[in-house]
């Protein structure tokens, strides 16, 4: 590992902003009209993963709902996508979270590359939403990886877009499947939540107030001597 990281891909829900939540709501609206409701613990599989995988997983522990056609499975992944949109089209610069700002600001200053690698298709509305799409060299297209997370793709993606070899890359998370696959790229990652959630993380922080730009580089260091 290099001294200096040459860039930083960021996770989005969770991460930026706090869509995680309405991802959340969203799934439990859907989930509750299947009844097989969920709770805010299964939800942790959740986060991170596709919106069809994350169907998947509600569907595979309901006996009953199993058998599902792939044609109501697409029906139900775009109901649950229309909550979401509502959710979230009121989404103004205030949803960012505490300190992210900052951060890009600083990272920018720095000349080390910006990427975000998000599993949500709706990424680039989000991004904008929040008047933080200036600050990106690279926006990961979810549609077009072909492995959610935990597959390394959505990163490696990244950085092959950016031209920088995958251990001069830092991956910032809040979900365990997002943890695993920047580790799986072989980058240095930072988990955003708890202990519990994020055992696999090389650095993490309680919060994103946390994600301080030196400290973080000075972690990806301190691992690499
Ligand atoms: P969409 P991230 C992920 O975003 C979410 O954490 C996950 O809950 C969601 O199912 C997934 O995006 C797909 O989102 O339905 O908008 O395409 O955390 O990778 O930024
Ligand atoms: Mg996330």
């Amino acid at each position: 590992m290099a001294q200096q990281p040459e860039a930083i891909i960021y996770d989005l829900d969770g991460v930026i902003t706090d869509t995680a939540e309405f991802h959340f709501l969203a799934w439990k609206k859907l989930a509750d009209e299947l009844g097989a409701p969920i709770d805010r613990q299964f939800n942790e599989q959740l986060k991170g993963v596709g919106r069809m995988d994350s169907l998947e997983l509600i569907l595979k522990r309901n006996p009953g709902l199993k058998g599902m056609p792939q044609e109501e499975k697409e029906q139900r992944a775009a109901e649950k996508n229309g909550y979401y949109l509502d959710l979230i089209s009121q989404l103004t610069p205030s949803d960012i979270l505490p300190g992210i700002e900052e951060l890009l600001k600083a990272n920018r200053a720095s000349g080390v590359k910006i990427a975000l690698g998000s599993a949500s298709k709706n990424a680039a509305f989000v991004l904008d939403k929040l008047g933080l799409t200036h600050y990106f060299d690279y926006i990961v297209d979810a549609a077009k990886v072909k492995n959610g997370k935990p597959h390394p793709e959505t990163f490696t993606t990244a950085a092959d877009a950016l031209g920088v070899p995958y251990a001069a890359c830092i991956g910032i998370e809040d979900s365990a499947a997002g943890v695993e696959a920047i580790n799986g790229a072989g980058m240095f990652s930072v988990g955003v939540g708890p202990a519990e959630h994020l055992p696999h993380a090389d650095w993490r922080v309680d919060n994103t107030e946390q994600l301080e730009f030196t400290e973080i580089l000075k972690q990806y260091s301190a691992k690499g001597e």
